[in-house]
């Protein structure tokens, strides 16, 4: 492969900073100063705390300023906020919920993926690796009402741990596409399975994790945002039992309530599996 067709960390972390930059960018505007003010002060505050407690060098200052503009640089501030400080937000963001456990979105979310009915497969390549998985689930609301129309995106990474519009050289929508509910809230989807996903090494993450002596590993996820009319949106992601890195996700991201129970298809064709979502009305 020629340099430009090899994954990486910068060309990933570029991809991550456009798309929320076009997506999300907005969405604190307008935090009042006075809140910005108690944030701010509470985070530096235990920022010169940590510095005093651990004495903190001058040496040690400058590591970490060469490193946060590197993190810059890479384009990895959307890869670092979501592997290392999402699970928090989401956390306090999803706490009153009745219905499903949710999760974070991490960075690779695409808005608007192509649409495939109420039964479908998600794009794949000819060849693509990684056994068929086949899933199938209803929508309802936290009283039981199955929610016709109900919106499931899902997006994941392929069998070797890439993205489409994150990574060269996969088609455009590749392992991404919106579901519509059917008339009894119901859904199948048709894809395969993915393999556990290392956060990228060769940028500032990768740099922290080896310089930590930590691992950059994720355990095999689906993601999802499901939503319905006067619907809470339920963002989450789906694990693998068995997977070696459920235990130790980088990501802090995984809950007992988003594991699948997959079982050997009849036909012989690789896994199904079933997966319902409650959502909590607004
Ligand atoms: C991912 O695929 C992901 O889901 C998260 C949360 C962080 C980095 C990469
Ligand atoms: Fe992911």
């Amino acid at each position: 492969t020629v340099q430009h067709d090899t994954p990486t960390a910068a060309a990933s972390g570029a991809g991550a900073t456009e798309r929320f930059k076009s997506d999300k960018s907005g969405g604190g505007a307008g935090t009042p100063p006075e809140r910005v003010d108690l944030l701010a002060r509470e985070v530096l505050s235990a920022v010169h705390d940590t510095i005093r407690r651990h004495r903190v060098t001058y040496a040690e200052y400058n590591a970490l300023k060469a490193w946060l503009i590197d993190v810059g640089e890479t384009g990895e501030w959307p890869l670092f906020l979501d592997v290392w400080v999402e699970h928090v937000v989401e956390d306090v963001a999803t706490e009153h919920r009745q219905g499903n456990k949710g999760t974070i979105e991490g960075p690779y979310y695409v808005p608007d993926a192509p649409e495939r009915g109420s039964h479908g497969t998600l794009p794949t390549r000819p060849d693509e690796k990684g056994a068929p998985l086949t899933w199938t689930g209803q929508v309802r609301s936290t009283d039981g009402t199955p929610l016709p129309g109900a919106k499931i995106e899902l997006w994941h990474a392929d069998d070797d741990g890439y993205y489409s519009q994150f990574a060269p050289g996969i088609p455009e929508w590749n392992l991404r596409g919106t579901f519509t509910a059917d008339g009894n809230g119901e859904f199948g989807i048709g894809t395969v399975r993915p393999a556990p996903y290392q956060i990228p090494t060769d940028g500032a993450c990768g740099r922290l994790i080896a310089a930590a002596g930590w691992h950059s590993w994720r355990p095999a996820h689906l993601h999802v945002k499901v939503s319905a009319p006067g619907h809470e949106q339920l963002t989450a992601q789906l694990y693998f039992p068995g997977d070696a890195h459920n235990d130790d996700d980088i990501a802090s991201a995984v809950k007992p309530e988003l594991m699948l129970d997959p079982e050997p298809a009849a036909d012989g064709r690789g896994e199904t599996v079933v997966y319902d979502f409650v959502l909590d009305p607004v």
